[in-house]
């Protein structure tokens, strides 16, 4: 491939890719779910746990101020690698959905109203549906959506779905069930034009590709780290700094109070006033050791190397008979996900005959139960990629698929 990633070197970093799986080279394609973890994400942990384990932002001693020194170092890690105009404009949670959890009870419970509109779309993941019915639930507030092509990108014209009584316009950068990108500029620009604020759910874009929530001008982004090499259990919220100050605290309780007193309680600056509790001190450490690992490949490097394997895998699955591909068709306008169809045959029966050629792949509605009816299907099977995939995988992926199929074709079951 002719991108800037040296894969076999990148691969070698990755000690769970020399693992087989039913006797055979594990082939991961589920980067989409969570990626896997280099060497070097892994060596961070272990040094912390074995060389200045402690609890963060309060003891005195050498081991509490190394480890609250690396982990808010790792805030301004953070900032840098998303633009973001200041590390207080960055919060850590446990992962995406805690974050969307904490804009929805923390901005959303005081401003949204009755007869207020939230704008969605209809490829969101559960995790950016839920919190907002749940808010206009008990706002009596309305959620719209926006309607996609039959190439499952957004309907051209957003500010159709927009009105004074918007207040919020929350998407998902890049569709984690389709791979769709979505025009988030454009759409960050029409939700102010209307006078609503805007979120993206970067989940599956800052991962893969440079974001910059400056250029963007959005007011609130989330992801997980655990989809970017680093370990589960840490998520990031970004907001605009008035917002941060604005908002009232999620959870409270230690570390987000400046002074208690048996009556009362005053809360710490931004970010600290929402990381109540001793927080995942490890794992923001993973967190920074994942995002030194792809600044070092560089992000444009990365997407490069993503759009070069999706082409490929649309190329060589397209020349397979009954498969149906959804999602746009140029590589350029997805990310690295491939979800697709095999004729009538379930895409959990697709996935078992895939694993025994150790392919991991993931099968089902992907958390996105709304655009699985939009597409009339139950689920898809999905192959997603990251910086230590291969054409060569593709191709083991692409063989595995016509197994299934003529596997099924021969079965009187079918
Ligand atoms: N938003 C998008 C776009 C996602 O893809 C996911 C996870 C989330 C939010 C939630 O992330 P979490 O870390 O809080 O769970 N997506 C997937 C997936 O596609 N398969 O497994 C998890």
């Amino acid at each position: 491939m002719s991108d800037g990633l040296d894969v076999g070197r990148i691969r070698r970093d990755f000690p769970i890719l020399s693992r087989e799986v039913h006797g055979r080279p594990l082939v991961y394609l589920d980067n989409a779910a969570t990626s896997q973890k280099p060497r070097q994400v892994i060596d961070a942990l272990v040094h912390y746990y074995e060389h200045y384990n402690a609890n963060i932002h309060r003891a005195i001693h050498q081991l509490g101020e190394e480890a609250t020194e690396a982990y808010e170092a790792v805030r301004g890690k953070v900032a840098r690698f998303i633009n973001a105009p200041s590390e207080e404009c960055i919060v850590f949670t446990r992962n995406a959905t805690e974050a969307l959890n904490l804009v929805a009870y923390a901005w959303g419970r005081p401003s949204i109203r009755q007869g207020d509109e939230i704008l969605l779309t209809e490829m969101e993941h559960h995790s950016n549906i839920v919190p907002w019915q749940v808010l206009a639930g008990e706002k009596g507030a309305y959620l719209r959506y926006v309607g996609l092509t039959e190439q499952q990108t957004l309907n051209d014209d957003i500010s159709a779905y927009l009105s004074e009584k918007t207040r919020l316009v929350s998407i998902t950068h890049v569709s984690n069930g389709v791979g769709t990108i979505n025009p988030a500029e454009a759409v960050v620009k029409a939700g102010h034009a209307a006078g609503a604020l805007v979120l993206l759910d970067a989940a599956q874009s800052v991962p893969h590709m440079p974001v910059d929530v400056q250029a963007l001008d959005c007011d609130f982004l989330v992801f997980s780290g655990h989809k970017m090499l680093a370990p589960t259990g840490i998520g990031v919220l970004y907001a605009r700094r008035e917002l941060l100050e604005e908002m009232q605290p999620f959870l409270t309780g230690g570390d987000m109070i400046k002074k208690v007193t048996l009556e009362e309680t005053t809360w710490n600056d931004i970010p600290w006033k929402f990381e109540a509790g001793t927080p995942n001190v490890g794992d923001v450490i993973g967190l920074g050791a994942a995002i030194d690992y792809l600044s070092a490949l560089g992000m444009e490097n990365v997407r490069q190397h993503e759009i070069e394997i999706t082409a490929y895998a649309l190329r060589r699955m397209r020349q397979l008979e009954d498969v149906t591909i959804y999602g746009p068709p140029d590589a350029e306008q997805r990310g690295g996900v491939v979800s697709f169809n095999l004729a009538d045959i379930h895409a959990h029966d697709v996935g078992t005959v895939l694993d025994r050629y150790g392919v991991a792949i993931r099968t089902g509605h992907h958390c996105n139960q709304p655009l699985m009816q939009r597409l009339g299907v139950a689920g898809t099977a999905r192959a997603s990629f990251y910086i230590y995939n291969t054409p060569e995988e593709v191709d083991v992926l692409v063989e595995a698929t016509q197994e299934a199929r003529s596997f099924f074709a021969r079965s009187p079951l079918s």
